[in-house]
């Protein structure tokens, strides 16, 4: 399919992109046309500051902490639903202007020579970026199949960098990581890779996926403990209360030590409920419960809320015009909403959440629209402990297949596929689930086996990691040679670019056949598309049942 430049933007990055081809004049996500350009303008800057910040690094330079987390905040300010402030954006583009201008000289100062690349050339300022970013976005590269492979690339990176950005809040950076991603996106931007030489770094990027999750384990795990099955309320108490959302448990830390003691509760949306797995956050008897569903569902649930609303990652629907939350929501790091109220870090990286606090004194409690609780805590080290138990059930048959279902919830009808899914399984089933793709049927009465529970949260979609160190110790156990000979299935639901990193580090670790819904992203073309069939079995998803055959669930 040719593609022509289009006046407007044009984004495809994720499961909603219109018609199943991409978005023209406005995201269906509600990103407008400037944000979009405004992104594709801050990825050139980016192109630009990582091609020469790799070649210095090659030259034995060391590239210094603001290069590296510029880039990890750019990639992932661009995430779908992270951030719809053009000025926020903007301001990150002259940021990274000076920042590769900077790189330029000292490369001209110790002789070494840089390629001659747009990326490295560019001179404008504000009022050329516009015009700019019309000439710099997807549709530069007019190989349909080389665009495709660039942009799974760079998705990927996307979701690198968000999963980085969370372990360096904790200060675990890793420089191989950050070195891992300048040299491809230098290599994206300087070489002319031919198809089999991109889908070689698609695969390495994989493996830095598996490294990138592993390591925000580790800084989420030292710093907190090991999630533990636990009970979550889903109901709410009579204070008033501040919503935190997102994906970063160095601001839900900050928050509950700073509301302890002032009457304001804290609560969890969607990617934020597996905080309540974390024993250093169980110690908080403010630290109430898990608030509504997925973020998809946040216009109404936020009316509902009454409090404060915080944002520390994805997902952010652009509130409607006669929202009444719209003035208690905050964003930070990497999110933005123009008129919104943007927390930043200290020196020492805390964030001062004392004007949320003030607003939510002056809030009604949450107005209850669930009860009950849902339980979760199931990443890899709860698992292993439960080991015993868990091959027992499989020895005996009494578990005849997991499923995991991990990824991403979404608005779209088709998505009640997964409920559907759920419900349909039969008795001796369980779901590995992880990402916010859970509130499909985390709510579902689907009992348990032998007392282990019939759906197993891990925990947000970065703890897909654990997905795979327990499939590596059944794998162990089994004395089997390949993990696909475990009676494990994949049926995964996408939506944004971190579920992107989670799909591409399963590929790395030799997993086939997985199912991927509700659509097959857009920015697959065909003969990409064709080798991820080819090569690991990749298919969408059917109807329920055509693909509980598929799976070897049912005959
Ligand atoms: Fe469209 Fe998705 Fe891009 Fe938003 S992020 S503009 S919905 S493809
Ligand atoms: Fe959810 Fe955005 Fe993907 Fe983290 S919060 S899984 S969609």
């Amino acid at each position: 399919m040719e593609m022509k430049l289009t006046k407007e933007m044009f984004c495809y990055q994720c499961q909603e992109a219109a018609k199943g081809t991409g978005c023209i004049l406005k995201g269906i996500c509600g990103k407008n046309s400037s944000t979009s350009s405004a992104m594709d303008l801050l990825l050139f800057v980016v192109r630009g500051v990582c091609t020469v910040a790799d070649i210095l690094r090659a030259n034995g330079h060391q590239i210094g902490e603001e290069v590296n987390s510029f880039v990890t905040d750019a990639l992932f300010s661009t995430i779908t639903n992270a951030n719809f402030d053009d000025e926020s954006i903007l301001a990150r583009v002259d940021k990274g202007m000076n920042l590769r201008n900077n790189l330029v000289d000292l490369a001209c100062e110790k002789g070494i020579s840089l390629p001659m690349v747009d990326e490295l050339i560019w001179m404008g300022s504000r009022s050329d970026y516009v015009e700019k970013s019309r000439m710099v976005g997807v549709l530069r590269e007019n190989d349909e199949d080389l665009r495709s492979l660039k942009e799974l690339i760079v998705y990927g990176l996307k979701g690198i960098a968000a999963y980085h950005e969370h372990a360096m809040r904790l200060g675990y950076s890793n420089e191989d990581i950050h070195a891992f991603m300048h040299s491809t996106i230098r290599k994206i931007t300087t070489d002319k890779l031919s198809a089999e030489e991109l889908t070689g770094l698609v695969l390495h990027s994989g493996e830095v996926g598996v490294k990138v999750m592993a390591l925000l384990d580790k800084a989420n795990t030292e710093s907190y403990g090991h999630p533990e099955m636990t009970e979550v309320n889903i109901g709410v108490g009579k204070n008033p209360g501040i919503l935190i959302s997102g994906h970063d448990l160095h601001d839900i830390e900050d928050l509950l030590k700073q509301t302890e003691g002032t009457g304001v509760d804290v609560y969890t949306h969607s990617e934020m409920l597996p905080a309540h797995y974390y024993p250093a956050f169980k110690k908080y008897r403010h630290f109430v419960g898990n608030y509504g569903n997925a973020w998809w569902k946040q216009r109404e649930e936020f009316t509902a809320f009454n409090g404060p609303i915080v944002f520390t990652t994805n997902c952010i629907v652009p509130p409607l015009e006669k929202a009444t939350y719209k003035e208690r929501m905050f964003t930070s790091n990497s999110t933005g909403y123009p008129g919104c109220k943007h927390i930043t870090a200290d020196i020492d990286g805390r964030k001062d959440y004392s004007e949320v606090i003030a607003m939510a004194k002056g809030c009604e409690a949450p107005t209850p629209i669930e009860k009950g609780k849902i339980v979760g805590g199931f990443a890899h080290n709860q698992v292993l402990l439960l080991a015993d138990k868990v091959v027992d059930a499989v020895k005996s048959g009494a578990i005849r297949k997991f499923i995991v279902m991990a990824g991403c919830d979404g608005r779209m009808k088709s998505r009640d596929y997964y409920t559907e899914f759920a419900k349909a399984l039969p008795a001796d089933c369980v779901i590995l689930t992880a990402g916010c793709a859970k509130y499909k049927y985390n709510k579902l009465e689907l009992g348990d086996i032998n007392g282990i529970p019939r759906v197993l949260d891990a925990g947000q979609c970065n703890d897909s990691y654990s997905l795979a160190v327990i499939a590596l110790k059944l794998k162990e156990v089994f004395g089997v040679n390949d993990i696909n000979e475990l009676p494990i299935v994949y049926n995964i639901a996408w939506y944004e670019q971190k579920a992107v990193i989670v799909l591409l580090a399963l590929l790395s670790l030799g997993v086939k056949n997985i199912h991927l819904g509700p659509t097959l992203p857009a920015f697959l073309s065909p003969n990409v598309a064709k080798v991820l069939v080819e090569k690991f079995g990749i298919a969408g998803i059917g109807t329920v049942n055509e693909d509980m055959k598929a799976f070897g669930i049912v005959n």
